[in-house]
């Protein structure tokens, strides 16, 4: 779908932001010359440039420093531009050779049909979000997995374990959403860094502060985010429910309630209010490591945001919920807007995603119902674990597709060690020489976005985007979409859903039975790029109670939540590495490390660009002064980061940026553009949440000692 510019050479598509990012931006990309396609498709010969949708609200015209560089990520150098297979030994050092793809297929489904005769189980896919498009990401390659029996995969690795928190709550992950922040008049940015993550979303706050709203950052770490906020308060890592218990009790004892609101839309406040007069400010600052008058004062400010000073915004991230307690913690925080009634207006409430906003048709694209044989599920959580210790079958091939899970999943010590296994056939589709491709024997070269049809919801906002290809596939790259109907195709597999074009899989995709998808019609979303669900231009989903919990109350107490064995009631779970939670553990290890993201990295996607590495210059641990005077380490030494699970370096920045007691490791590096060859996630562990079955990526006891510089 393309317009004609003013220059006859160029043309514009119509495009979406593939990225792990709430934003999803609306994109537009300028291509010139004419390339026809097999199928007599014409797509074009060059992108020159890529832009946002000036049209799209949230976008706004703007796209972040990193997809603004998208066309220095499709004409890398560096790009994969033919399948390829391994010679010579699996790892770091691992050698390459370029095949034809016919090759290449063969290679694989000759492996799997060998595998698949003894048992299919013994190949795993491993995917998450390289990219987020619907079809090539979430629907032919459940489709082809399931038909081939291969184990199920848990994709748990991101957002689990908050969803499960605010599925006990409020019944789904919904909230308010991001257009609406700029009229709050108090906004919480608790656990996450929207300067970095989420920038569209930085845009509207920080138009509410020019019209007068406080902004509070809750994080243990000075983020780009939080040292822009009119107050800071750093607490520790995993112990934001303390914070949230502690605000009830100040909302409850000073009365800073919306009675009414309670009465008619809530579940269990009689329990809650016993639960939270047991968590004082003063038992909270114990902790959380935050002055008790701190958390007096947040909670007054939260309380009065009410009437002309209100409403106030939370928007929560997945920063908070990657400790032992994360799912609790979500949970806990989610209760505060229904004792204020801030859900009332479109700009109060709280938001970690709207993805449960969205009705898809889940089933008709991943086709549960081809599955066969009653497949085990593996988490990707604790892939390593999975790799080195499964035996019923054992894990004989991996799939990997948008994933890097050697540099991105807990205790890669493990991840790496499993992936070296000489028995394991390991496959990479990807668009770069990642991590993960150093321990393939066969590599893929992937399309990147430009060079595929997808469609996209978002877990920020709330509309449907197309991507229209806009130039043809670079080198010999193939779309996942297109891999899977080959592999399907040399599987001997008729099933003629596993052959469906990409138009045919995303027309599929939005369920129309739903009123929210009202008039939005597939054929409408490719000419217009881009379709609000057919909610309300103010939406304010829990107004009027309209939760969906099993009561339809906002459910403060959650028999659910009993039957899974849980507490029924928001309550506090401790870090399990904490120098509070485990003395004997932080006697070795005395500091918590966490690792958020780079602002020029998505996740470790961007780690080769080499104009993005650049901007963020090298792996760097921030420490806080007291911290590092008491190792003799000063800013800009090389430090060693270690526990019992492996060790990493990084260039200390000594600049108080960390609470002490925190170290923060800025992620994620590629292993093998890390000085020492590894990244944070040497030390991480595979310890899961409370509930969701998360990583807990920043529930991490560490030392950091000087290192000798250390050759990069
Ligand atoms: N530029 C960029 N953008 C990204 C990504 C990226 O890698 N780079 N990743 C994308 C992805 S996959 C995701 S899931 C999102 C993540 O989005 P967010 O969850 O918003 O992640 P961050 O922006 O790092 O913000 C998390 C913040 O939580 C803080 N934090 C860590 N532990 C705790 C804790 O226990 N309690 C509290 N209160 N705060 C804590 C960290 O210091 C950090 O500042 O961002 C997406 N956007
Ligand atoms: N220590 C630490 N570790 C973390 C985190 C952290 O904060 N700290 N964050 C965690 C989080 S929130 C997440 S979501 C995960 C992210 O983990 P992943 O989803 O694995 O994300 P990326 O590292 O960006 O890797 C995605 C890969 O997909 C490739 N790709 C892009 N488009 C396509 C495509 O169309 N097809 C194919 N086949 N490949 C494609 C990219 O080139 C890239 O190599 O990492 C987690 N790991
Ligand atoms: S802000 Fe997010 S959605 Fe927008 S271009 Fe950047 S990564 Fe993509
Ligand atoms: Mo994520």
């Amino acid at each position: 779908m393309s317009s004609v510019l003013s220059n006859p050479q160029q043309r514009v598509v119509k495009a979406a932001c593939p990225h792990d990012c709430p934003d999803t931006c609306a994109m537009h990309v300028t291509v010139e010359g004419e390339t026809r396609m097999p199928d007599g498709t014409v797509l074009g010969t060059r992108a020159v440039k890529v832009a946002g949708d000036a049209a799209h609200p949230t976008t706004a015209g703007v796209l972040c420093n990193k997809v603004a560089r998208y066309l220095e990520r499709t004409y890398a150098a560096d790009r994969l531009l033919h399948p390829m297979r391994r010679v010579g030994p699996k790892g770091p050092n691992a050698r390459f050779e370029a095949i034809s793809w016919g090759e290449a297929l063969e290679a694989i489904t000759s492996r799997f049909k060998a595998i698949a005769t003894d048992d299919p189980q013994g190949i795993l896919p491993y995917s998450y979000a390289g990219t987020m498009g619907i079809v090539q990401a979430n629907s032919i390659d459940r489709r082809f997995f399931h038909k081939l029996g291969a184990s199920l995969l848990d994709r748990t690795i991101c957002s689990n374990a908050g969803k499960a928190g605010m599925d006990i709550t409020l019944g789904g992950n919904i909230g308010m959403e991001m257009e609406r922040f700029d009229e709050a008049k108090l906004i919480l940015l608790w656990g996450t860094n929207p300067v970095t993550s989420s920038v569209h979303l930085w845009t509207r706050v920080t138009e509410a502060k020019r019209r007068g709203a406080k902004v509070i950052a809750i994080d243990p770490y000075k983020s780009l985010s939080a040292e822009k906020c009119h107050q800071w308060l750093p607490i520790n890592p995993g112990t934001d429910a303390a914070l949230a218990l502690a605000m009830m009790h100040v909302l409850v004892r000073d009365d800073l309630l919306d009675h009414d609101y309670i009465a008619k839309y809530t579940l269990g406040f009689e329990q809650l209010k016993e639960r939270v007069a047991q968590w004082s400010p003063a038992r909270a600052a114990q902790i959380t490591g935050l002055e008790a008058a701190d958390i007096e004062s947040l909670a007054r400010d939260y309380g009065n945001a009410r009437g002309e000073s209100g409403p106030a915004a939370i928007r929560i991230n997945y920063g908070l919920q990657r400790t032992a307690g994360g799912a609790m913690s979500c949970r806990t925080i989610a209760c505060l807007p229904a004792l204020t009634g801030a859900w009332r207006h479109a700009a109060g409430g709280v938001l970690l995603g709207t993805g449960s906003t969205y009705p898809v048709n889940v089933k008709a694209l991943e086709r549960p119902d081809l599955i066969w044989n009653k497949p085990r599920t593996i988490n990707m959580s604790t892939l390593g674990d999975a790799l080195l210790d499964l035996k019923e079958p054992p894990v004989r091939a991996l799939y990997v597709y948008s994933s890097n899970p050697a540099a991105v999943a807990p205790e890669s010590g493990k991840v790496l060690e499993g992936l070296m296994r000489e028995d394991l056939f390991t496959v990479v589709h990807d668009c770069f020489l990642t991590d993960t491709c150093d321990y393939a024997d066969i590599v893929l070269p992937a399309t990147t976005q430009l060079e595929h049809f997808d469609i996209h919801k978002s877990y920020g906002h709330l509309y449907w985007l197309v991507n229209h290809p806009a130039i043809a596939p670079v080198g010999e790259s193939k779309s996942d979409s297109e891999v899977f109907r080959l592999l399907a195709a040399r599987m001997g597999f008729t099933e003629p859903c596993l052959f469906d074009s990409d138009e045919q899989i995303a027309a599929v995709a939005i369920d129309t039975t739903h009123p929210y998808n009202e008039g939005i019609t597939f054929e409408k979303l490719k000419e217009q790029g881009w379709m609000r669900l057919n909610v309300p231009e103010r939406w304010m989903p829990f107004a009027e109670g309209n939760f969906r919990t099993p009561s339809g109350k906002c459910e403060f107490y959650s028999e659910k939540a009993r039957q899974l064995g849980l507490d029924p009631l928001p309550d506090f779970i401790a870090p399990r590495e904490s120098p509070q939670s485990n003395p004997a553990l932080a006697e070795k290890y005395p500091l918590m490390v966490i690792s958020p993201p780079a602002r020029n990295f998505m996740n470790s996607t961007f780690g080769n660009i080499k104009v993005l590495a650049d901007a963020e210059k090298e792996p760097f641990l921030d420490m806080h002064e007291i911290d590092a005077r008491a190792r003799g380490i000063a800013d800009g030494a090389m430090v060693r980061i270690f526990n019992g699970r492996g060790a990493f370096q990084a260039r200390a920045r000594v600049r108080n940026h960390a609470r002490p007691g925190v170290v923060a490791a800025i992620s994620v590096w590629w292993h093998k553009k890390a000085p020492g060859k590894l990244n944070a996630n040497a030390v991480t562990s595979q310890a899961l949440t409370d509930l969701g079955r998360g990583p807990t990526f920043y529930d991490c006891l560490v030392e950091v000692e000087l290192a000798a510089e250390a050759s990069a």
